[in-house]
């Protein structure tokens, strides 16, 4: 097996593009789909400065490398959840990844700022943790990005967007359907949102940290055992096996094709939004869901 770039010995192949590369084209590779996805969906701008959320795993680390390679204004952020050790653990990995960079970290961490934590709030609230903590990373990742005056970046890559999809396709979920796009929109209360890692699957960001000595978090999160899109993302795989491509073709044939029979992506909810009584966040309760969580969590 040859380097498709150099025609030296290759380290890994990717089924989908048919081809492989050695180390150093694999690096170029994976910073030219970033690039690709940050121009093709006019993401962000080279002067803009993007606030990269971090878990600690390999995606989103991959994810602030590549955009700092690229000679990106990239920031982390990171949300301390208070899931036990696992929090404690990707905590440590994203400082470890800033501090060996000397890049900024900012962090914002909820047992301590809000006085409550993802499993305590999802007993209080009857919820699934992961419900609990979509909700909680959602609102703060915002605030994060919008006071700072950042366009907030994540690190789904395309096996999680072909998972989303997926599972919103099979129960026709209009609502996730338009939402469903790499690039949402800044409105009024609302930060610019990106997924530059689109093109890359998670077997390559993988492949990408262990080539660039990246150290990850590997263990998943506790909650993350029996999640729907866990399911779907194995049932994509297996697809995937018998015919590779299938789940890009799947995602980008969506966003070229279908994406715009749905409404256009907006970072905007409903018309009726008004201010959070609470933290002015954009809402169509008096009180936003994040605060309302945060009042029953904190309150048991
Ligand atoms: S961190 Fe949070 Fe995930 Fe853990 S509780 Fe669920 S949503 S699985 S990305
Ligand atoms: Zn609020």
């Amino acid at each position: 097996m040859k380097c498709r770039r150099c025609r030296e010995p290759a380290v890994i192949d990717i089924r989908r593009h048919n081809a492989a590369f050695c180390g150093p084209c694999f690096l170029h590779h994976c910073r030219e789909q970033v690039r690709r996805a940050i121009d093709d969906y006019a993401m962000f701008g080279a002067d803009e400065r993007v606030l990269v959320a971090v878990s600690g795993g390999k995606d989103s680390l991959a994810l602030w490398d590549i955009l700092l390679g690229l000679g990106y204004h990239a920031d982390g952020l990171y949300v301390g959840l208070g899931i036990g050790e696992y929090s404690d653990a990707s905590g440590e990995h994203a400082r470890a990844f800033a501090g060996e960079r000397q890049a900024r970290l900012v962090e914002v961490d909820i047992p301590a700022e809000y006085g409550f934590d993802i499993p305590g709030a999802a007993v209080a609230t009857h919820r699934v943790p992961c419900s609990a903590c979509g909700l909680s990373k959602g609102h703060l990742f915002n605030k994060a990005a919008l006071d700072r005056g950042y366009v907030l970046g994540t690190g789904h890559n395309v096996d999680d967007e072909a998972a989303v999809l997926f599972g919103s396709v099979l129960r026709w979920g209009a609502e996730f359907l338009s939402r469903q796009h790499p690039v949402l929109r800044a409105s009024d209360g609302f930060a610019r949102k990106v997924k530059p890692l689109i093109r890359l699957g998670e077997r390559e960001t993988a492949a990408y940290c262990v080539l660039r000595g990246i150290d990850y978090i590997v263990e998943e999160c506790p909650n993350a055992v029996g999640n729907k899109h866990l399911g779907y993302k194995e049932q994509l795989n297996a697809i995937e096996e018998q015919s590779p491509g299938t789940k890009a073709a799947f995602y980008f044939g969506f966003l070229d094709r279908v994406s715009s029979l749905f409404s256009p992506p907006a970072g905007s909810g409903p018309a009726d939004l008004r201010p959070c009584a609470s933290c002015g966040a954009p809402t169509t309760s008096p009180v936003c869901a994040f605060c309302s969580l945060a009042a029953r969590a904190g309150a048991r």
